[in-house]
Parts: C-alpha cells; structure tokens; sequence
C-alpha cells in the first residue's frame, strides 16, 4: 500500500465491503492521522495474531506500535512472531521487545499445547525474520510513546500486563496521560466463568497477578475483557473456513493457525475456538457490543486463587476493605456474539482485499 492509487482502489474495496466512512487500516502513516492512537501489547499467539490484523485492518485506527511480552509463548518467540507477523502482512510500526518474567515469581513452561511450538499454531515461521525491534524496552516504548501524544492513546494489552506495570513504575504520571486501557483479561463470574489456567484464573492475569492488580490500580480507565464475554465468543469451523475462501491471504492465515488451536479446543471437550484477544480490539470498534460493569478490581496474587479478579461494584456497598481509593474501572459483562463475528468478518474480508491490492 504504497501508492495513490492503490489507496483508492483500497477505500473502494471497503465500501464494497460495507466498512465507510474508511480513511486508515493499512494506509500509510500519513493517511492514517487522526485515527484513534493505539499500543498493542500482545504475545502471539494464535488469538493474538488474530487480534492484530483485525486491529491492523479496521478503519480509524492509528497503531503506534507492537510491544511484545511473555505468555502464550516466551518472549524470544512471541517477539519473533510479532516482528514476523507486521512484515508477513505490510504493518508499517516498530515492535518493540517487552519483559520475559513477571514482577515477582517465574514464568513457564509455555503452553505449546493450545499455541503450538512456534506460537503460532505451527505453521511455517523462520526463526529469523529481517525486520529488528526498536531499540528500546517494550516499558519505554510505551512511556515514550504516551508523552509523545498525551491523552491521545489506547493501550490495548492481551498477554501477561507486565510492560504496562513496569512503565508505571518507571513513569506513574503516565497514568494521567493516556487515553485509556483495555486489556483482555481476568474473570469476574458472569455466565460462570472464573478461570480457563485453573478454576479461579485467567491465562493473562495469571501469568503475572501483580502487574494486573497495579495495572488496575492506576488512575487510568481500565476496561478488562474478560473470560466472561469472550467465552461467549465462539469462531466455528464454518465460519473459519468462510474466511480462508473469502478474505485472501489473511483469511488463509487465520485459518492455517487455528487448525493447532481449534485441535486444543476439541481434545478439551469444545467444538469450536474462543475469540479471546479479538473481543479487546472489538471493544475499542465498537463498544456498544458489549454491557459493563463499574467498579474497582484487585487482584489475589498467591495462594490458591492466585491472578483471580474481584470487582467490588459500585452499585454495591460494603464494610471497609482491600478495594478502597482504587479507581473504579469497567469490567464487561455481556457481548452481542453475532455482531462481534460479523465486525471481524467484514473487516478481515476488507483485509485480505487490501492486501492483495497493496501487491
Ligand atoms: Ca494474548
């Protein structure tokens, strides 16, 4: 997508496709001001590859970076299948390589039974790709990132929140700086959802308990997508296939990297996969998928129930306790399923338009 022409041809496209008014996904970085700026922190992944070219492709959208960090893989690889993943599909950011461990305790083994051994459901991936990071830690990237464009900028966070927690250690005052936040994470109840890593916790908040509660913690507005709506989410085979016939290149893609996932998914007794780290990035299309809650969040971070989240809502009263002075966040607790598939269908189908034009 580096010509004029190409960039009608692509607005067309998407009108086609029903997405207008259209001015940003895969333009150059000109034509993409104004959009909504945003930092996506990320561990791919398969569901986090998905997010991404979603996010990459849907219209409105500024994407100032990729930050790597640990989780669905070590974060030697899932820096690697970032950088892999913007060069594959022409997404012009720096990604930028985030922290390997949590704040306090380990990390692995990595879970290469649902995300393969290559994070990526194993489909092809070279162990090196041409593209480098940015020089600087994924941390200050972000606090780099945020001063440059204060009040403007959405961290999107779907792995471990260790690169938010330690960029708000390093900076606090970005907390009053950026936009807001949301994270894909955490499990409040709703539909009897509580944990998918062990009964009371969620993959994200449970690879590093302590960054999540200082991440919901912060004076910044937090929304948590968690296993609550995304559980509700789910991608059958039929539709996948769809997507690998009508949306090009990057239907194929997705559909290569969720045969290992949906595989998982099966062996567990589930028909079809959950669409995790793409429900964030609907949450920031369109908020009006989904119904919330508001209240503050705390984190348990050890024993039994450690990285399990707690909201004490604020429609509720209660003695004295652990949720006092924390800022009230939002935590989603229903999604219109159906919508939400729609959105990411039309928008991957734009996607694999543009970059087959963009060729
Ligand atoms: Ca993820």
């Amino acid at each position: 997508m580096t010509d004029l022409l190409s960039r009608r041809q692509f607005s067309g496209l998407l009108a086609a496709a029903g997405l207008a008014p259209f001015t940003a996904a895969a333009a150059p970085k000109a034509a993409m001001a104004g959009g909504r700026k945003v930092i996506f922190d990320t561990d791919p992944g398969i569901d986090d590859a998905m997010a991404l070219l979603f996010l990459h492709y849907l219209p409105g959208i500024e994407l100032l970076g990729v930050t790597s960090t640990f989780g669905n893989h070590v974060v030697d690889v899932t820096t690697r299948n970032a950088l892999y993943l913007v060069e594959r599909f022409k997404i012009d950011v720096p990604v930028a390589r985030g922290v390997g461990i949590p704040l306090v305790g380990d990390y692995g083994p990595p879970p290469v039974y649902v995300h393969g051994q290559n994070g990526l459901g194993d489909v092809p991936v070279p162990d090196q790709v041409a593209t480098k990071p940015d020089p600087r830690p994924a941390h200050k990237f972000i606090i780099d990132t945020v001063r440059a464009h204060p009040g403007e900028v959405t961290l999107l966070a779907v792995g471990s929140m260790t690169n938010l927690a330690l960029a708000l250690r390093d900076d606090p005052d970005i907390a009053g700086l950026v936009k807001d936040v949301i994270i894909m994470g955490g499990a409040f109840g709703y539909f009897g959802n509580l944990g998918n890593v062990t009964p009371a916790s969620e993959a994200n908040i449970h690879d590093d308990p302590t960054a999540a509660d200082e991440v919901f913690g912060a004076k910044w507005h937090v929304t948590a997508v968690g296993l609550d709506v995304t559980h509700r989410v789910e991608m059958p085979q039929d539709y996948l296939r769809a997507l690998s016939q009508e949306a090009g290149e990057v239907g194929k893609f997705i559909w290569d990297i969720t045969r290992f996932y949906e595989n998982f998914y099966r062996k567990s007794g589930m028909p079809n996969i959950f669409c995790h780290d793409a429900s964030a990035v609907a949450y920031l299309a369109d908020p009006s998928l989904f119904k919330t809650r508001s209240g503050a969040v705390r984190v348990v971070t050890d024993g039994l129930a450690n990285g399990q989240t707690i909201q004490k809502p604020d429609s509720r009263k209660f003695p004295p306790g652990a949720w006092d002075s924390r800022p009230s966040q939002s935590i989603c607790i229903d999604v219109d399923a159906e919508k939400l598939r729609q959105l990411y269908r039309r928008t991957i189908i734009a996607g694999g338009k543009a970059l087959a034009a963009a060729k």
